[in-house]
């Protein structure tokens, strides 16, 4: 397979304007009849109509009616079009049950499910199958209706009736103009629960989730979740509901977390049933983002959608970026939005920082690719999300929001580009500091690799003056990019002290932004009439990594005073850090010094920081962040030294554990808000650390109450926490609990999925949990097939658990490789997630190094690979 460039991008020789699709379904052989208006595009020269198909079988080709010669090249239907407009009618059958690639339509517990972004489309007829070809669709579905009760696909139902032979049908239509990855079908025997809701303009709307017979009891939250989303779009960006019947609907087998098809969002279960019996404070969390997230989607991505699968960010990063602002507004105080930001960075950390310096390494924009799917990435979302949080940064919120108005005043309705959205936010703006640095700005689409900034700090005791310089490299691009740099600067008993820069007549407050946008630069400050430490990148203003030097004592002030919460959490993060990375750098067993901590129980033991901020506070840094300091890895080292660091967090700070677990109990009915969830995030973090304790001393009470709580307690938060306190300290009882569990829950798939996770992802002691994992992969339970069960055990052992994944018997690897090719034969895009455990392996320590090499290049070898897997491969191989 070639790669695609960017730069390739011609206009299509036709569009089409209206699609008229008829499915009469059936599980074993669904016929699709197609009929187009399609009108030539009198920009391009004329030629043959090209549309592509996918396993597929072409029964009718027909023009205005009369056959018409083609010919099938390949995937390539090309036909000999005249040179104007025309009406092209289609007849094809595809084979849905035996899609287990979930791309196009295929079936899922016995129901119809469509999945046609980026390519599905193609799987279902031949189109032009690309996202700046947008028609509108009418579409009648006939099947069995007793098996299919419910027929569904986009926009509004049109009519629907009884058909001969036990059959009916239903006839929809979708207003407007869409590409073709938006299209979405279900049927089956689904129910659903309905709202009906007024919205400010005065409109009535019908939303509905639909999902499986008995699940209607865990959609609640889901529509809470919805109507929360539809409020707030139209208080924040003025953006409406802009359809009477809003639908969304579960399905258990899914390649992702959700779809934004136009008014028929299709949900992943995991991203959509919760329950306070089945789900944990991060499920409620993460079901109302997704549902935020497809819902801001109808305007980010579907009113204004993209002009070809480059652009992909201009829509998922936007996205993200709304769903986030959703989330902190919803959160609530400012305490429970710092912790959003520090739940988003750990995760662009973790994720998005070894993308960004590994093989898949892409800009936010990429300029090839070979296969699509291969792109929805950490960088085009997270990062990508980061680039729009720049815009306001910049800009302001108002400054943004008077951007996106004339984003979408300007392209409403059409297919553009990351460019477009750019000159929109700097026209919407004139003289504001982006304006009059566009292009520099831009780079952020362009250029992959992430930023390292260092500063350096200069006190001048006599003059009172304080100057700061900064720079900027970027290993992976070479010009500078313009960097904000929020920052504050704390006195040394805490003060925030005035910020004037030399030349301007006043103080800009406590907390400004600083641009950087040069390779270096120096900022100096006057009037300042103590030795201050600096605090940058408040907020993480700008995803860069940033080395400042810092030295303990002054970490230890910004971890106790700094405005700024982030900041705090992040002083504490570089404490642990600097530590963690001593360690494995020398090999040397780690031993944490009193000063440490001391910071830590004080944090622990803090009158006035929030519960929900304590817990990230004390969370050690990630393994994979960790990794990204080094030059060269070696996971035992890091994973050792990890496990160090709690054991000793966790004998040192006993009492303030158990004083902690004691005094963070919610008592009273469960609720998922953000007050109630960092109570029981402390109190599970208390829990784990009093369990691993015990185990470490032979002391049975605290596993014996937290084994107790396995069996009485009334949510999957504390349940869940208390098994994995088990689990994850190796206690004797952790067996007994997981017994426990899974018969609690054996028929719940969701829970069961946890059940597997987590004993996919328990740090490993001398290799138990690898076999255990390897173990599980024989489980009853356990299939490939179904994208969440594989991912729950293959992804979180290879992709999340170094310390487990990487065996100096290379067993981890070899496993690795079966298990890559066995899903690829099944489901390249999910083949393609676990492939990319092996991003960093030259970066590894021997002999981790070379085994990954042998693994990688074996598995290359294979003939049948996917294009999915192969690109990740190749590109792994360099
Ligand atoms: N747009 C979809 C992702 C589709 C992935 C296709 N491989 C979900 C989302 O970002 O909302
Ligand atoms: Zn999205």
């Amino acid at each position: 397979a070639t790669a695609i460039q960017r730069l390739d991008y011609r206009a299509p020789t036709y569009w089409i304007a209206t699609v008229d699709l008829t499915f009469d379904l059936d599980p074993a052989k669904t016929l699709i009849t197609s009929k187009m208006a399609v009108k030539r595009n009198s920009a391009q020269a004329h030629g043959p109509l090209v549309l592509v198909g996918e396993e597929l079988t072409l029964l009718r080709c027909l023009i205005d009616g009369e056959p018409v010669s083609f010919r099938q090249e390949g995937n390539d239907l090309v036909i000999d079009a005249p040179d104007r407009d025309f009406e092209l009618t289609l007849r094809n059958t595809c084979a849905p049950e035996k899609n287990t690639a979930l791309s196009g339509l295929y079936t899922s517990g016995g129901s119809f499910f469509t999945q046609c972004e980026a390519e599905g489309f193609r799987r279902i007829t031949y189109f032009l199958d690309r996202p700046d070809v947008m028609a509108v669709y009418t579409v009648t579905l006939r099947a069995d209706a007793a098996k299919y009760p419910v027929l569904l696909s986009n926009g509004n139902l049109l009519e629907q009736g009884t058909l001969d032979g036990g059959k009916h049908f239903a006839k929809w239509h979708d207003p407007f103009p869409k590409p073709s990855y938006l299209f979405a079908v279900v049927a089956g025997d689904l129910v659903a629960r309905e709202q009906r809701i007024t919205t400010r303009s005065g409109k009535d709307h019908l939303l509905q989730v639909y999902v499986r017979r008995g699940d209607l009891d865990k959609t609640e939250h889901a529509m809470n979740s919805l109507i929360a989303s539809i409020v707030w779009d139209e208080k924040r960006f003025n953006l409406p509901l802009d359809l009477e019947r809003f639908m969304v609907v579960g399905v258990s087998d899914f390649n992702m977390g959700a779809m934004e098809n136009k008014g028929l969002n299709i949900f992943n279960t995991s991203a959509l049933l919760c329950s306070p019996a089945t789900a944990t404070d991060a499920d409620f969390q993460r079901v109302e983002a997704i549902v935020a997230h497809e819902y801001f989607h109808n305007w980010t991505g579907n009113r204004v959608t993209c002009r070809d699968w480059f652009q992909l960010s201009l829509k998922e990063g936007l996205t993200v970026f709304r769903d986030r602002e959703f989330s902190m507004d919803m959160a609530g105080s400012a305490s429970a939005r710092a912790v959003q930001r520090i739940q988003q960075v750990r995760n662009l950390r973790a994720i998005q920082f070894p993308e960004d310096a590994g093989t898949m390494a892409h800009p936010v924009r990429p300029d090839s690719y070979v296969e699509i799917n291969n792109f929805y990435t950490a960088t085009v979302y997270e990062k990508g999300a980061e680039v729009v949080g720049l815009y306001q940064t910049l800009l302001g919120r108002d400054g943004f929001a008077k951007g996106m108005a004339l984003y979408f005043e300007r392209h409403d309705g059409q297919a553009v580009t990351c460019d477009d959205f750019a000159q929109a936010m700097a026209d919407a703006n004139p003289g504001s500091p982006l304006s009059s640095r566009l292009d520099a700005f831009k780079r952020w689409y362009s250029q992959p690799g992430t930023p390292h900034v260092a500063a350096q700090g200069e006190y001048d005791a006599e003059g009172h003056t304080y100057t700061l310089r900064l720079s900027q490299r970027n290993a992976k691009g070479p010009l500078p990019q313009v960097i904000p740099v929020r920052m504050g600067l704390v006195g040394p008993e805490g003060q925030a002290l005035p910020l004037q820069l030399q030349g301007e007549i006043a103080a800009r407050g406590t907390d400004t932004v600083l641009i950087l946008e040069e390779a270096a630069q120096a900022f100096t400050f006057v009037n300042v009439m103590v030795p201050p430490v600096p605090s940058l990148l408040r907020g993480f203003s700008a995803p860069v990594l940033l080395e400042d030097g810092l030295s303990d004592p002054q970490l230890l002030t910004l971890l106790r005073f700094d405005a700024d919460a982030f900041n705090r959490w992040e002083a504490g993060q570089r404490l642990s850090l600097k530590r963690l990375l001593r360690a494995a750098r020398s090999g040397q067993p780690l031993q944490l010094d009193n000063a440490y901590v001391e910071a830590m129980r004080a944090v622990l033991r803090h009158a006035d920081l929030d519960p929900a901020f304590k817990a990230e506070a004390l969370k050690l840094p990630d393994a994979a962040y960790i990794a990204e300091q080094l030059e060269v890895v070696d996971p035992q080292a890091i994973h050792a030294a990890v496990e160090a660091a709690w054991d000793q967090l966790a004998a040192a700070l006993r009492d303030d554990w158990a004083w902690a677990f004691d005094a963070h109990q919610v008592t009273g009915g469960y609720s998922p808000n953000a007050v109630d969830a960092g109570k029981r995030a402390l109190a599970n973090l208390a829990l784990a650390m009093l369990v691993r304790g015990a185990v470490a001393q032979g002391d049975p009470v605290w596993p014996g109450r937290a084994y107790q709580r396995v069996k009485t307690a009334s949510n999957m938060t504390e349940r869940f926490g208390a098994l994995a306190a088990l689990v994850n300290a190796h206690a004797e009882l952790a067996e007994p609990a997981l017994v426990h569990f899974h018969a609690l829950f054996a028929d719940d798939a969701l829970v069961i999925d946890k059940w597997f996770m987590l004993q996919a992802r328990t740090p490993e002691r001398g290799g138990a949990v690898f076999e255990r994992a390897k173990k599980l992969l024989q489980h009853p339970d356990f299939t490939l097939k179904n994208p969440n069960r594989a991912r729950s055990l293959l992804v979180q052992l290879c992709n999340m658990n170094p310390g487990a994944f990487h065996r100096s018997d290379a067993a981890g690897y070899v496993l690795w490789a079966e298990q890559v090719a066995a899903i690829d034969a099944i489901n390249p895009q999910l083949a393609g997630r676990l492939a990319r455990a092996m991003d960093r392996w030259s970066t590894l320590a021997e002999p981790y190094r070379t085994a990954a090499q042998e693994a990688l290049k074996r598995l290359a070898e294979r003939s049948t690979l996917s294009n999915d897997v192969r690109e990740i491969v190749t590109k792994a191989l360099g």
